[in-house]
C-alpha cells in the first residue's frame, strides 16, 4: 500500500487507515482479574469480582481504542447461571462476548490427563466440559471455542503416546459434530508446561494433523508464547495459512517461556514479521481471531490491554504499509538487501500519527492512555468495588 520514490516512502494512507478501522482484537477477561505467577498472586485495586464485572473493564479497553468489540470467557472461570443474561449485559456495555475458552486443567481428577486421561471416566467428564462450553456458545451467540489441553505426560513410559492421541482424536471428534455450522473449534498447541516429558499437543504440526482430519470448522490457534526460543513463528503462520488452517492467535510476549507479558513488550519486531505473514496470506479478516491472551501481573490490568491493543496495531499498520510492489521486484530480481531494505522500511516508519490520526477520524481521543486515565474509572471502580472478594485466578 505503499511505494518508495527517490527514498522517500509515499503512502496511500487511506487504504492502510481503512484497513486498520475494521481490526478487531479480542480482550481476554482473564486479563482483568488478579493473576501471578505459581510463587504469588499480586493483588491489585480495583479488580473485578463477577464476570459482569470484567466485562465492564474490557469495554473500557474498546471505549478508548475503538478496536476491542469482544471479550474472552473462561470457564468456570466466568461462570454465571444465564449466559444470554451475559452477553445481554456486555451488548449494554458495548461489547459483544467472543471466544469461549474450555478449562480441563483445574480440578484434581486431571492430574494425569483430561481428554487424553487414561481412565475413561476422566474422559467422560472432560468431553462433557467441552460440550457443556458448546451450550454456552450458543447462548452466548459466540463463534468459536478455544481447546487447550494441559495433557501430556512426566514420565518417559508413563503412557502410551500413541494410545493418548487416539483418545484426543476421540473426544475432538465428538466435539466437532456438536459444533453448529457458524462455529469452531480453535486447537491450541504448547511446547511444554505443565507436562514435561511429553504434551499431547505440543505443536502446530500435532494441532494441524488433528484439524486436517476433522474439515473446516477445526482450526489451529498460534499462542506466540507457546514456542521454544529461537522458533520462526511466521513461518507457522505462513504454512497455517497456505492450508487454510489458522483460526486465530494468543498474543502476548514471552522472554523464556509462557511468560503471558504485553504483546510487542519483548519483540515487536516479531509481531512485526508475524503480521507481515498474516497481511501477505490473506489472513487478515474476521476468519483469523486477533485475540490476547495475557496476565498483568505487576503492571495496571485495563491500561496494560489498551497498551497491548496498541501495540498490536502499530505492528498491524507497518505489516499494512509494506510496499508489496518494491519487494515483489527486489526479490524476483535476487535482490537480497533490497527486499530486507523494504521490510524494514516499513518497520521503522513511525505509525503513532497515522494511528492517531485515525482515532480521531473515529470519533476517539488519539493517545488511549491517556484519555483512559483522565476518565477517573480506575479511581472509581476501586471505590466501588472495594468490598468483596476479588476475581482471579480459579475464580
Ligand atoms: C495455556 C493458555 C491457554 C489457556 C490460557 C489461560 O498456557 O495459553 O490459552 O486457556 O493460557
Ligand atoms: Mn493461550
Ligand atoms: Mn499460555
Amino acid at each position: 500500500m505503499s511505494s518508495q520514490e527517490s527514498g522517500i516512502l509515499v503512502t496511500d494512507t487511506k487504504a492502510v487507515k481503512a484497513a486498520l478501522r475494521t481490526q478487531h482484537i479480542e480482550t481476554p477477561s482473564w486479563a482483568y482479574g488478579n493473576s501471578g505467577t505459581r510463587f504469588k498472586v499480586f493483588a491489585q485495586q480495583g479488580v473485578p469480582r463477577t464476570p459482569e464485572e470484567k466485562i465492564d473493564d474490557a469495554a473500557q479497553v474498546h471505549r478508548f481504542t475503538g478496536v476491542a468489540p469482544t471479550v474472552a470467557l473462561h470457564i468456570p472461570w466466568d461462570r454465571v447461571d444465564d449466559y444470554a443474561a451475559l452477553a445481554a449485559h456486555a451488548r449494554d456495555r458495548g461489547v459483544g462476548l467472543g471466544a469461549i475458552n474450555s478449562n480441563v486443567f483445574q480440578d484434581d481428577d486431571y492430574m494425569l490427563g483430561s481428554v487424553t486421561n487414561p481412565d475413561p471416566a476422566i474422559r467422560k467428564k472432560a468431553l462433557r466440559h467441552l460440550l457443556d462450553c458448546v451450550d454456552i456458545m450458543d447462548a452466548t451467540g459466540s463463534r468459536d471455542l478455544k481447546l487447550w489441553f494441559s495433557d501430556g505426560t512426566n514420565y518417559p513410559g508413563q503412557d502410551d503416546i500413541r494410545a493418548r492421541q487416539d483418545r484426543l482424536a476421540e473426544a475432538l471428534a465428538v466435539v466437532y459434530e456438536r459444533l453448529g455450522d457458524d462455529q469452531r473449534f480453535l486447537l491450541e498447541y504448547k511446547l511444554f508446561e505443565p507436562a514435561f516429558y511429553t504434551m499431547d499437543v505440543p505443536d502446530w504440526g500435532t494441532a494441524y494433523a488433528h484439524c486436517m482430519r476433522l474439515g473446516p470448522k477445526a482450526q489451529v490457534v498460534v499462542d506466540t508464547g507457546h514456542h521454544a526460543p529461537g522458533t520462526n513463528i511466521e513461518f507457522i503462520v505462513a504454512s497455517l495459512l497456505r492450508e487454510n488452517k489458522l483460526g486465530a492467535f494468543d498474543f502476548n510476549s514471552r522472554f523464556y517461556a509462557d511468560d503471558d507479558l504485553m504483546v510487542g513488550a519483548a519483540d515487536p519486531f516479531q509481531l512485526f514479521r508475524i503480521m507481515h505473514e498474516v497481511v501477505q496470506g490473506g489472513g487478515y479478516g474476521e476468519h483469523v481471531a486477533f485475540m490476547l491472551d495475557q496476565c498483568h501481573n505487576i503492571e495496571p490490568k485495563i491500561h496494560g490491554q489498551i497498551r497491548s491493543v496498541m501495540n498490536v496495531q502499530e505492528a498491524t499498520a507497518k505489516a499494512l504499509l509494506v510496499d508489496v510492489e518494491a519487494l515483489r521486484a527486489a526479490q524476483n530480481s535476487g535482490d537480497v538487501l533490497g527486499a530486507n531494505a523494504v521490510l524494514m522500511d516499513a518497520y521503522n516508519t513511525d505509525v503513532r500519527p497515522l494511528l492517531g490520526e485515525l482515532r480521531e477520524e473515529m470519533g476517539l481521543d488519539p493517545d488511549p492512555v491517556a484519555a483512559y486515565k483522565r476518565s477517573g474509572y480506575f479511581e472509581r471502580v476501586s471505590d466501588e468495588r472495594k468490598d468483596g472478594q476479588a476475581a482471579g485466578w480459579g475464580a
